[in-house]
């Protein structure tokens, strides 16, 4: 891709390509065989998204407990899941007996603002989590630690502490964090905890993200120990506000969610090296009281450019490329929680730019915090709510193929 100032050159093959959903071409103008889409184009309305939930069947899994804010959900197997709430609470869910267990563990995660017990994830025998430390001066950060479960889940033990944001800060916004791991490598995304410029400092680990070796070590080949010298050694790209969402691509590349601020929120892939250029730039967003970020420019060439952003902002949390047999003309696909708007979205790539939108869910279940997908495909939501549950969708034909055999 070639990348001038305000503009991106795509070098475009016409297709015959009959897209179902919106189609975004038309914000387009083609010059012979070029298409030329100003950078503006990549800001989205939601507003103008077609909805379309015919397809779907939603149900509440009807659990022994209700859920307080829950934030992360982690498959262990299709029939059963772990669950982290924010007041740290780490739940096991038998999904044949609908059971709740509660985890014992020593995770030192407090509640606070935006923070609390986090993300989760389950590798080769440990669970990795984020979640909100405090220290002795009241401030508090993002840290990540593991652990290994004593069966049957009853228990998480010898957890450690593996990485600690630098440095702690007296705000309870931002936190992040979602976890993920692509070759033997734990990415986490790491909020820039209100504090607005430090995300453009390599030297404080708010407003990054990070990519360490799942015992807590540094990788040789981050960005440090090439071309960011002055780099921390744990920051993989800087420049970003409040990532809540990472997912893995088909073809291995990892994306984020970002809030913005009134506006800017945005998803894109991570770069090595990379730079998002939060706050020197908003991706279309204003400030909350309605003066610019930086100089007012949505985008800039020196800063990586997201595949799109949001105005008015969506607040993303979690992402997920979907995989599976349940909606299997869905695979490949990526779905989108918004908390503010209480939707799923889906959007279709191809060659990492956005050739489709879908609204696939909106106001039914409340603030969506996190997406995941069982072996089956079905997809499971959880949301950012009071005596909240956990909701399934399947697909509604298979409901009707299921009812009319039930009858014989
Ligand atoms: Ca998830």
């Amino acid at each position: 891709m070639i990348r001038l100032p305000i503009t991106l050159i795509i070098i475009f093959a016409i297709s015959s390509c009959l897209f179902q959903e919106t189609d975004i071409i038309d914000k387009e103008k083609i010059i012979s065989n070029t298409l030329i889409v100003s950078s503006e184009d990549l800001i989205r309305d939601y507003r103008k998204y077609p909805h379309d939930d015919s397809n779907i069947l939603l149900s509440e899994i009807k659990l022994d407990y209700k859920f307080d804010q829950p934030w992360g959900i982690e498959f262990l197997n299709d029939n059963s899941i772990i669950l982290t709430e924010k007041k740290g609470y780490l739940s096991h869910i038998n999904l044949k007996t609908k059971t709740v267990h509660r985890v014992k563990h020593n995770i030192p995660s407090i509640q606070e603002g935006q923070g609390g017990l986090l993300d989760l994830l389950y590798h080769k025998d440990f669970l990795y989590l984020s979640f909100t430390i405090k220290n002795n001066q009241g401030k508090t950060t993002t840290a990540i630690g593991r652990g290994k479960f004593t069966e049957p889940f009853k228990e998480l033990k010898n957890f450690q502490i593996i990485f600690t944001a630098l440095p702690f800060i007296n705000d309870g916004k931002h936190f992040g964090s979602r976890l993920l791991i692509l070759n033997e490598h734990l990415y986490a995304s790491i909020g820039e905890r209100g504090q607005g410029s430090i995300a453009q400092d390599p030297q404080a680990h708010p407003g990054s993200i990070i990519r360490i070796n799942l015992n807590g070590t540094i990788p040789s080949d981050n960005p440090f120990s090439k071309e960011k010298k002055e780099w921390l050694p744990e920051i993989f790209q800087i420049g970003v506000r409040n990532p809540q969402g990472m997912a893995i691509s088909p073809d291995n590349q990892i994306y984020i969610s970002n809030h913005g601020a009134k506006g800017g929120d945005f998803i894109g892939k991570i770069k090595g090296g990379g730079n998002y250029g939060w706050n020197e730039i908003g991706w279309g967003g204003t400030n909350y009281i309605g003066t610019k970020i930086g100089t007012g420019q949505s985008f800039k060439p020196e800063f990586t450019t997201p595949i799109l952003t949001w105005v008015p902002s969506i607040a993303p949390s979690d992402i997920v490329f979907y995989l599976g047999d349940e909606f299997p003309e869905w695979n490949g696909n990526l779905l989108i929680t918004s908390l503010k708007y209480k939707m799923l979205i889906k959007i279709a790539l191809k060659e990492h730019k956005v050739k489709t939108e879908l609204i696939i869910l909106k106001d039914k279940i409340g603030r969506i915090r996190d997406v995941d997908i069982n072996s089956k495909g079905e997809i499971f939501l959880i949301t950012d709510e009071k005596n909240s549950s956990i909701w399934k969708l399947t697909k509604t034909e298979k409901l009707k193929i299921t009812d009319v055999i039930s009858k014989y």
